[in-house]
């Protein structure tokens, strides 16, 4: 007999509830009850997460939280912090929370505390991220080191891509800071061609340091600077980031010149550790334990706060709710904040390849969703481009709306304007304009009943689409460090819930194996005949094309 999570008595009977719930709307949930949002909403220090306009009720919460509690959410929460080993996969603890543990307790991993490795590592960094900015320590030819290439793909780019441009306005103005990721050679030549090799550091972040589009991109680079600089050059423009000390070696880097992590942190969970040295480069080290601080506020909140009051917890649950029960897969993120703007594909990859899974713990092939479709951008931008969707389309899509009170630059109402747009945004969704609504404006504006009749439905919005809104006061190094780790753990009891294991990433390897076969093929001559006939003649068409 299976005891998988959609046969619990909880989840069947969220089930059934969702049923109910969705016929009625939420703008009515609203107008029957002044005291919703304050019902529906938390805190932490200055961030509010209000979570009023989804299609819940106190019943729906008090359920979900049933779920919860089924799932054992909090034992679990407690089996990650406490270091075992819940990546059964891989045989790994989790232990991103570690590298971010700033009260000087100690974190064991098979009988050993962590943490002495983990602060040796961010002194280590403090001291090499204060000599270059100072300029103590200078390139092969005494010149200030001012460009910095991070060179790394997937967790080994998206967090410091994000972190980076976040903290814009923390940034020293004479450090510049580059990613080099995609294996498309234009990410290696457009960067390359603005640089000046005798003031350039080269970053190669690999957890592993076997990944192809890394190793290749760190070559090419290395052949950059061994051209113009010679190779006594490396030692002085290369350090890299990694948990593999031999193959760093075998690249040619001194180990000396290497910033260590392991195999606890997770490289989607990986830019708290020494893959966050661009970051620590760009803001400096004292911003940059800031942003440790930030999230180690938010996994004390998470792991010691009851389930009803837990921020993360709400979060995964909502989710859950309009996933599993009401059916709508996608989740939209729009943070009204141009510095968050790579925050939504950061979040893309940190709840897709966590939990888009199919086995569960259980070692069953699921029968219920798993994962959300993460897409978004910057508001209001994305207003103008896929909102007409979420509006009028036919299948609602959540939004996570972020959204600092205050911003870094306030110039003249640009703030005002941008604040009353986000707010406007999820009023609108919630509330829908009826036809007869859209009927009545269009008669006060005089329109004539022919143009009435045709317009009264397009001019129609069906609202009832879901949102939550979370507000922080500034974007700033701490309050980032918060955000993230909310969303890390909002995944984190999600992947619970669904009973999966949100920290291995087996999905994204079949693809890579199948390049590796195909790579030969692209550049001999031989005729290709073990593919199918649409990728071999695809084989064959790009070949003759690039004779
Ligand atoms: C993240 C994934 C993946 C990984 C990249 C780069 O959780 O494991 O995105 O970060 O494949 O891997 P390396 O850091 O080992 O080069």
């Amino acid at each position: 007999m299976s005891n998988a999570v959609n046969k619990l008595r909880a989840w069947k009977r969220l089930e059934r509830h969702a049923k109910k719930m969705k016929k009625i709307k939420m703008r009515d949930l609203f107008a029957e009850d002044s005291e919703r949002a304050g019902k529906f909403s938390l805190q932490l220090e200055s961030m509010l997460f209000d979570f009023s306009k989804n299609l819940i009720s106190e019943k729906t919460v008090l359920y979900l939280l049933k779920l919860a509690q089924d799932r054992k959410v909090s034992e679990k929460i407690e089996a990650m912090f406490s270091g075992e080993k819940i990546n059964f996969t891989e045989n790994r603890a989790v232990l991103h929370t570690a590298l971010r543990n700033t009260s000087n307790t100690p974190v064991f991993v098979d009988g050993k505390d962590v943490m002495p490795k983990i602060k040796e590592v961010l002194a280590k960094m403090r001291r090499f991220t204060e000599d270059v900015r100072l300029g103590k320590i200078l390139g092969q030819t005494g010149k200030k080191l001012t460009n910095i290439v991070n060179i790394g793909i997937g967790g080994s780019d998206l967090g410091p891509v994000m972190a980076v441009e976040a903290l814009k306005r923390y940034k020293s103005k004479d450090i510049n800071t580059y990613f080099i990721s995609n294996i498309d050679g234009t990410a290696c030549a457009e960067v390359l061609n603005k640089l000046d090799p005798e003031t350039t550091l080269f970053i190669v972040a690999s957890k592993t340091f076997t990944t192809i589009e890394t190793l290749t991109n760190a070559k090419t680079c290395r052949k950059w600077l061994v051209d113009a600089l010679g190779e006594h050059a490396v030692a002085k423009h290369f350090v890299a980031l990694s948990t593999n000390a031999e193959k760093v070696k075998e690249f040619g880097i001194d180990t000396n010149n290497m910033f260590e992590f392991w195999d606890f942190v997770g490289g989607r969970y990986s830019m708290w550790s020494a893959i966050g040295l661009s970051i620590a480069l760009a803001v400096g080290m004292d911003n940059f334990e800031k942003m440790l601080e930030g999230a180690h506020a938010m996994d004390d909140h998470f792991r010691h706060t009851e389930l009803k009051s837990n921020l993360p917890v709400m979060l995964a649950l909502i989710s859950i709710w309009n996933n599993n029960f009401m059916g709508w897969r996608s989740q939209a993120i729009i943070p009204y904040d141009q510095y968050l703007r790579y925050l939504p594909s950061y979040l893309q990859q940190l709840e897709m390849e966590s939990n888009g899974k199919f086995v569960s713990r259980q070692d069953e092939f699921v029968k219920y969703d798993t994962g959300t479709v993460i897409f978004g951008g910057a508001g209001t931008d994305v207003q103008h481009s896929f909102f007409q969707m979420l509006h009028q389309g036919t299948t609602p899509i959540p939004v996570d709306f972020i959204i600092p009170a205050i911003s870094h630059n306030e110039i003249g109402n640009h703030h005002e304007i941008l604040i009353a747009n986000v707010l406007a945004q999820s009023e609108a969704l919630m509330r829908g304009k009826t036809v007869k609504e859209a009927a009545a404006e269009l008669e006060k504006a005089g329109k004539s009943k022919e143009e009435i009749d045709l317009l009264k439905k397009n001019k129609s919005f069906p609202g009832n689409n879901p949102s939550n809104t979370i507000v922080v006061k500034k974007i700033d190094p701490y309050t980032l460090g918060m955000l993230v780790a909310l969303y890390e753990h909002k995944v984190f009891v999600q992947g619970i819930i669904w009973d999966i294991n949100s920290f291995d990433q087996f999905g994204v390897e079949l693809g890579k194996q199948m390049a590796l076969k195909i790579l030969p093929e692209l550049q001999g001559e031989d005729a290709t005949t073990s593919h199918d006939s649409s990728t071999a003649s695809l084989i064959r068409y790009i070949k003759n094309i690039r004779k």
